[in-house]
Formats: structure tokens, C-alpha cells, sequence
């Protein structure tokens, strides 16, 4: 195993310890195990020669810069929130490598034609507020201000834990790096599914990231004592929820092809046995690689909501959190990774994303470029999450053969 690598793995293995929860890795945006995250991030990029910095979301940067100062700039990056009970290579694994990569360069003094950022963006599972891309959002120019009011499930809003930042509201959009001056956006991640398993090969190409709807969903009803009240006079929110919620999957199973739905995530109130539940709250997650598709599945589902609600006496809130159409990774640079991947790796393959990542975002300023990492039977936010040495290995090597010939060209 080569220097890089062990150094790799021991940083994956230093990140992974570093959570919230002491029985799983847990690192939501904001909380202590996320800011002690950055603090070692931030290290680590210095070691590697990088001149480093925070913003006022979090997000951690590293910039090797070039001496042309109107060079352009490529960014190299991933995130280092976590969903809870989670795997250690979700995010981590694209931003060490970044690092080490940028160590590499910074070692052997190369003179860079373009300026190589490494990012660790803040925030991209959403999972504290729901809100996919905080992190990559505001490095796109798209941070929306108002999420800052959106609260978490403890009543703590989003500009509450902004303000211990660096950095101030007012211009929160303004200081990115402009469209024209991107070179592009790399990511390196695991690829959370089985395919490169079932092929037996360790990297490939990226073809593209399915389009995402993200929708709040909320059912006022009436509570009311479980021993007393009739069924024909009763307004329970959780049972509206649930005739809609199996709604939601077989629309799902009947369209297997080309979108997948989930309700993740739910809260019902007053959440006690003998109280018929008045109020119920929960998450849509809609995907399809189809824009259109989406939008009218998304449609399809509202009025669905809506005459269940109509039928139950029950009053509807739909709130469309996120709407982020399918992203197609860049030509020239698939077409150079691509060259990269066939000297460490036998087999050249391309496959589309199902998952989300801040690729999604950065393709809003720049052309995009993923590589996706064999990961053990495709298990992801999942502590059994692994990547064996020798894909970190190829993965190493392949990404920094990448961005070498990009600085050839
Ligand atoms: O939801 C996703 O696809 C990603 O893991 N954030
Ligand atoms: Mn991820
Ligand atoms: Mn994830
Ligand atoms: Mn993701």
C-alpha cells in the first residue's frame, strides 16, 4: 500500500470517530462533532500546503493557487455531514482525497495553470433542516435566504447556528467564483450501489445524477381520546398520512423504472397510545432522471394529497422544499477521466447517479465531473459502509492522474 493510501485510511478511520452519537456515526450540520470536524479538516489542508478558510455556512476550503492570477479555477470536493448511523466514506473519502492530491502537487512544487480548490462542504444530506446542498448551495451562489429561517426539529434555526460563523447575511450570493471562471467541479464518492460489485471493477465514470424533488409535507387533524370517539367522526392525521403514504409507494413500484419515492422520515403528535394522533408531519424524497417526469409525478401526488385530505376533513400543507432538475456530467472532462480510469483500471464503465450530491449544485457554475468507488455489496449510510484499500488505492491514482493531464493540457 502506498504512502497515500495509509494516509488516506487513517483519515477516513480519524473522521469516522468524530460524531455526535456515541453508539454510530452521527455528524448533523451544526453540532459539535461537525465543528470539531472542521477543525481537522482545516488542519490537514494547511498540511497539504493549501491556503484555508471557512465561510459562513461552514464550508472548509483549501486553495493551491496558481501564480497566473486570472487562471481559472477546478475544485475538487465533497461533504463532511453525515446522516445518523452512517458509514465513514460518504462525503470524507472525496474530500481526502482532494487533500491528498493537492499534498502531492504541493509537494513537488508543480506551478499550476489553474487554481486547485478542495472543498468540504457543510451540509449536503439536509438531514438537520431538509434542506439537500446547504453547504455547496452558497459556494453555487444559489443559498436561498429563506432557509435561514427554517427551523429543526428542536426549534433551531438555520441563521441561529450561521451567526457563530465568519461571514455576514447581507451578501451571501455575492463573493462565488463566476461561471466563466470555472474550470470545473470533481467529485470523488462512493457509489452507494451494486453495480460496480456486480461488475467486479473498482471505479467508473459518472454519467449523470438523477433529478430530485424534496416536499414537506403536513396533515392537521384532530385529536381526540381513543376510548371515546367514533370512528366515522374522527379526523386522524395518521391515518390520512398513511393511505397517502402507501400512495406514494406504489406509484413508486409502478414507475420502477424510472423513480424511486420515499417518506423517510416522520412525526406524529401527540405521539401518545390513547390520543387519536391531530397532527403529523413527513418527508417526500421523488427522484427520476426525467425532469418532466418528475414534475408531473410531483402533480400527480399533490392533488392525490389534496382529495385525501378532502375526504378525511383534514387540512394539507405542502411544501416544496427542494427542486433540483438531473444534472449530465461534462464531455471533455468524462472524456479525460475516462483516459485516467483505463491506466489503473481494467474496465471502463459509466453509470448514472441515483444519489444526490453536491455535484448537483456545482453544475449550476460549472461543468461536473464524478468518479464512483466500488463500495462493499453497494451497502451505504449504513456503518457497514467499506471500501477496501487497494479501491482507495486505484481511486487515488486514478484521480490524481486526472488532474495531472488536466494541468498538462
Ligand atoms: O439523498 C441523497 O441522495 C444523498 O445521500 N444526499
Ligand atoms: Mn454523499
Ligand atoms: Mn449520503
Ligand atoms: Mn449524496
Amino acid at each position: 500500500m502506498n504512502k497515500e493510501t495509509s494516509r488516506i485510511l487513517k483519515r477516513i478511520d480519524a473522521l469516522g470517530e468524530i460524531s455526535d452519537d456515541k453508539q454510530c456515526l452521527s455528524r448533523f450540520y451544526g453540532t459539535k462533532s461537525h465543528k470539531k470536524a472542521r477543525k481537522k479538516l482545516l488542519k490537514w489542508m494547511a498540511k497539504a500546503g493549501m491556503q484555508t478558510s471557512t465561510d459562513i455556512v461552514g464550508n472548509v476550503k483549501g486553495v493551491l493557487k496558481s501564480s497566473n492570477p486570472n487562471a481559472k479555477h477546478f475544485m475538487i470536493g465533497s461533504h463532511y455531514d453525515s446522516v445518523f448511523n452512517a458509514g465513514k466514506y460518504d462525503g470524507p473519502l472525496g474530500i481526502i482525497l482532494g487533500i491528498e492530491i493537492a499534498h502531492a502537487f504541493s509537494k513537488q512544487n508543480t506551478e499550476l495553470p489553474f487554481h486547485l480548490h478542495v472543498c468540504a462542504f457543510a451540509d449536503e444530506e439536509g438531514c438537520r433542516f431538509n434542506i439537500a446542498y446547504l453547504g455547496s448551495s452558497l459556494i453555487a451562489g444559489n443559498f436561498n435566504k429563506n432557509w435561514l429561517k427554517k427551523e429543526d426539529d428542536y426549534g433551531y434555526s438555520l441563521s441561529r447556528l450561521m451567526k457563530k460563523n465568519k461571514g455576514d447575511f447581507k451578501d451571501i450570493n455575492k463573493n462565488i467564483i463566476p461561471p466563466e471562471s470555472w474550470l470545473g467541479y470533481f467529485e470523488p464518492h462512493i457509489e452507494q450501489g451494486p453495480v460496480l460489485c456486480d461488475e467486479n471493477t473498482a471505479v467508473c465514470l459518472v454519467s449523470g445524477i438523477a433529478a430530485q424533488n424534496r416536499v414537506n409535507i403536513t396533515w392537521k387533524g384532530i385529536s381526540g381520546h381513543a376510548g371515546t370517539y367514533p370512528m366515522d367522526l374522527r379526523n386522524d392525521a395518521l391515518c390520512a398520512a398513511s393511505e397517502f403514504i402507501l400512495g406514494v409507494e406504489n406509484l413508486g413500484k409502478q414507475n420502477k423504472e424510472k423513480l424511486v419515492t420515499t417518506v423517510g422520515k416522520i412525526k406524529s403528535e401527540p405521539n401518545v397510545s390513547n390520543v387519536i394522533p391531530g397532527l403529523v408531519s413527513h418527508s417526500l424524497d421523488l427522484r427520476s432522471p426525467n425532469n418532466k417526469f418528475l414534475e408531473n409525478i410531483t402533480k400527480t401526488l399533490y392533488y392525490k394529497a389534496l382529495k385525501i385530505a378532502e375526504e378525511r376533513h383534514i387540512e394539507l400543507q405542502w411544501e416544496i422544499m427542494q427542486s433540483n432538475p438531473s444534472v449530465t456530467c461534462n464531455n471533455q472532462l468524462k472524456e479525460a477521466l475516462a483516459t485516467s480510469i483505463k491506466k489503473y483500471n481494467k474496465k471502463l464503465i459509466e453509470i448514472p447517479s441515483g444519489a444526490g450530491h453536491d455535484a448537483v449544485m456545482l453544475s449550476n457554475v460549472a461543468p461536473v465531473s464524478m468518479l464512483f468507488i466500488r463500495c462493499k455489496e453497494g451497502i451505504s449510510h449504513n456503518p457497514e459502509e467499506y471500501v477496501s484499500p487497494e479501491d482507495i488505492e486505484t481511486s487515488f491514482k486514478v484521480s490524481f492522474d486526472f488532474i495531472n493531464e488536466l494541468a498538462k493540457k
